[in-house]
């Protein structure tokens, strides 16, 4: 189905999320009897051409006030959908419970997560959520065509450092599906690599550094020419998540003015390619698999309930955090 044919078809029936930073809201519903998100971003301004002033888009205004030099209004803006689009639009239709708990407004916890309780609790989930059927987007993207007109570089020279199971060494690298294409300001891409032995930051052994130092060289070569030149290569904030939500290893690759969607470019969740590079070089054989690692988890995360919240319990109290006091309960 095509956006428009899928946006007729909606039916709402609740907000999941909003952040008035972001200007984001997530809605859920229905297409066909089967779970659909819509999620609506406005769109940031758009100052790359430098002979067009924003100011000259504001096409009405209702006057809230003015006191001395000061005048406020609101305004409505002249929109254009090739140059100067309202919004961007994202949809996830059918939604698995898996997209509507990451979609939805949930509380956030601290989690430390160490070597044994990777293996215990977050190994064994990663491998369910490995499956071909969740990752179809990103095996589409590298072997059957998807999104094949949008791919701004194909690499396959990482090969030459090979990866002892013969598989390809190559990546990509093609616009996120975060980013409205637009705006330079917000520039999002993503890089997939193909091999599919690492599933994330967790796998990353000392034999990978020289993979990934190749990688980010590539990265920071290319995407500044792909782009114009309106960006360098030391402009580039070029980071993986921890946790993923998908569990292929791929790299994230903003422009270092962009703040970031939600929490995305927070610590507690990105860390830079560089630091990964750098750590890889310390951490032993075992590399990360021997790394506790930090991060923010939402409550609706199913980790949450299968064994992250009893383990976070588990560390405030050895060590030493005093509960929190009965009166300040959220229940009472
Ligand atoms: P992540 O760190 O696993 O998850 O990154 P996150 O979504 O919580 O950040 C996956 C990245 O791939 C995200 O930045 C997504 O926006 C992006 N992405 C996800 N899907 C399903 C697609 C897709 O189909 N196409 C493209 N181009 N990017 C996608």
């Amino acid at each position: 189905l095509r956006m428009d044919s899928l946006l007729q078809r909606f039916e709402f029936v609740r907000v999941l999320d909003s952040n008035p930073q972001t200007k984001v809201v997530s809605l859920l519903g229905h297409i066909d009897s089967q779970h659909a998100i819509v999620t609506l971003e406005k769109t940031h301004f758009n100052t790359d051409d430098a002979r067009c002033s924003c100011a000259d888009a504001v096409q009405e205004t209702r006057e809230i006030a003015a006191n001395d030099i000061y005048h406020w209004a609101v305004a409505l803006l002249k929109q254009d959908i090739q140059t100067n689009p309202a919004a961007k639009v994202n949809v996830i239709w059918p939604a698995t419970p898996v997209h509507v708990r990451k979609y939805s407004q949930q509380a956030l916890h601290l989690v430390r997560e160490s070597p044994q309780l990777y293996e215990r609790v977050v190994a064994p989930w990663v491998k369910e959520q490995a499956t071909p059927e969740r990752l179809r987007w990103v095996h589409d993207i590298l072997y059957n065509g998807a999104e094949q007109e949008r791919v701004v570089y194909r690499d396959f020279t990482g090969a030459e450092h090979g990866n002892g199971n013969g598989k390809n060494d190559g990546f990509l690298v093609l616009p996120d599906m975060k980013w409205d294409g637009v705006s330079l300001d917000a520039l999002y891409l993503v890089a997939l690599v193909y091999r599919d032995d690492v599933r994330s930051l967790r796998d990353l052994r000392p034999q990978h550094r020289e993979w990934l130092i190749a990688l980010n060289n590539r990265i920071r070569a290319v995407v500044p020419a792909c782009y114009n030149y309106a960006l360098h290569a030391d402009e580039l904030r070029i980071f993986v998540h921890y946790p993923p939500s998908y569990y292929h290893f791929h790299i994230h690759v903003v422009n270092i003015r962009h703040p970031g969607l939600g929490d995305g470019i927070a610590a507690g969740r990105a860390v830079l390619l560089e630091d990964v590079i750098e750590s890889l070089g310390y951490l032993g054989e075992l590399g990360f698999m021997n790394r506790t690692l930090t991060y923010v988890m939402g409550e609706n995360h199913e980790l949450w309930s299968r064994g992250l919240q009893d383990a976070v319990a588990q560390q405030l109290e050895k060590d030493g955090i005093p509960k929190r006091p009965p009166v300040l309960n959220r229940e009472s």
